[in-house]
């Protein structure tokens, strides 16, 4: 394992790694959810934990500059003190990198207003498999000039170099924020409240879904004090103009309870503070619960959420394979927990058929297999399902080109 801290140990890194055909795993604070960063045999672990620092705060332009290993959640916290917006919130925001950030394209509840890691990356600097160093992207609000590199980098999972400064976006911070929990007593109905409020044209920041084991696993361990009959929530915040989100949240709030919901406001920042940390808190409860469980990470097209759930209610009845539903769903994205322990031969094979028929049903509902935790290991035998052989060609032909002696990351994505 090396720790390198500056670009030049990077290149001088790569360029021996080349020479001597040693395998190079970049990693950042290695809370992925798809093996990204997981050395397989013989590898050298590159952390780039050391190469953290915030270099410019360019608040003529409305950007800044960063180093791979600075702390997302540090990030945030260093540019909303001078009033701007870093909006990209990953669950793991408080522990996971800006690197890693990039290297998974990550997405968090915000995603669903604001887009994710891809949309606020504008410049990288990076190394190259044989150690040469390049700069990719403008930092200009515009530009055209060749293929948009950036975007190809955001998301290769550390497969194709290794981003060693990245410019990012900035928004202004918003004025305001109201916080909505919507308690249903019926798993439908909050389906039916995802897709009515995105028709509603109400575009909220976050719409985030639990269903009631994700609610029984954070219970348990952060008690909010939810009654027993409580089937879903659906966690909702509005940003913008004081007057404004009063309204829509007023709307947000009526159609959830037209529905049959309790819809409660958060009084202030801490109770505010309160319910994320339980949000955030479910993927660490459900690896408390079932520390071998696996993570699914669907999307579908948001209006065929209610029959998402329905299938996935299916699935489980048919495999006997227990499940439990979280996530994005104002983006369509769930995050299908299977409460298994992987390493037992007999429950693998049964979550393998579930896993298998639950990416069947999505890609059939016009969704994709994976909507931020990337491929990594766990999802790589899988991938043929979505992508299909010509398109996988395309794929292996730029990872050769940036890597023919296959040293970066090997043995990722693809099966
Ligand atoms: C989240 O949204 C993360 O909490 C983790 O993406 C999801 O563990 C998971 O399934
Ligand atoms: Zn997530």
């Amino acid at each position: 394992m090396v720790w390198p801290e500056t670009t030049k140990h990077v290149a001088q890194i790569m360029k021996y790694a080349d020479e001597n055909g040693i395998p190079v795993v970049p990693r950042g604070a290695g809370t992925g959810m798809s093996g990204g960063a997981v050395p397989l045999g013989g590898s050298m672990v590159l952390s780039m934990e050391k190469m953290n620092r915030l270099l410019e705060l360019d608040t003529g332009n409305l950007t800044v500059l960063v180093e791979p290993g600075i702390i997302n959640g540090r990030l945030q916290r260093e540019v909303e003190e001078h009033g701007f917006f870093y909006p990209p919130d990953p669950a793991s925001m408080n522990f996971c990198t800006i690197g890693g950030n990039v290297a998974e394209n990550a997405g968090g509840p915000r995603a669903l207003k604001y887009g994710v890691t891809r949309d606020y990356v504008m410049q990288i600097e990076a190394v190259l498999p044989g150690g040469d160093i390049v700069n990719l992207g403008v930092r200009t609000h515009k530009g055209v000039v060749g293929y948009d590199i950036v975007r190809l980098l955001v998301g290769s999972e550390g497969t194709l170099a290794v981003a060693t400064k990245i410019r990012l976006k900035l928004l202004p911070l918003p004025e305001d924020v109201v916080t909505l929990l919507c308690l249903f007593t019926d798993l439908e109905a909050a389906g039916m409240a995802v897709s009515r409020i995105v028709s509603a044209k109400i575009v909220p920041r976050t719409l985030e879904f639990m269903d009631r084991e994700a609610i029984k696993a954070v219970e348990k361990f952060n008690p909010l004090g939810l009654a027993d009959d409580v089937e879903a929530l659906l966690l909702i915040e509005v940003d913008g103009h004081a007057e404004t989100i009063k309204k829509e949240a007023g709307k947000v709030a009526d159609i959830c309870m037209k529905l049959g919901a309790d819809a409660r406001m958060a009084e202030d920042d801490a109770a505010r503070n309160r319910l994320w940390e339980c949000r955030r808190r479910v993927s660490p409860s459900l690896y408390h619960l079932c520390p071998r469980k696996m993570s699914e990470d669907i999307v579908v097209p948001r209006d065929m959420i209610p029959q998402m759930l329905t299938s996935l209610r299916r699935i489980s009845e048919d495999t006997g394979v227990r499940l439990v539903n979280y996530g994005h769903a104002g983006d369509g994205n769930i995050h299908v927990n299977l409460m298994v322990d992987r390493t037992d031969e007999e429950e693998y094979k049964k979550a393998d058929a579930a896993v298998r028929e639950i990416f069947k049903v999505t890609l059939g509902l016009g969704g994709t297999i994976s909507g931020e935790h990337g491929v990594g290991i766990t999802k790589a035998p899988y991938i043929g399902m979505e992508v299909k052989q010509r398109e996988l060609g395309l794929m292996k032909g730029i990872k050769n080109l940036f890597d023919p002696k296959n040293i970066l990351n090997p043995g990722k994505i693809f099966p």
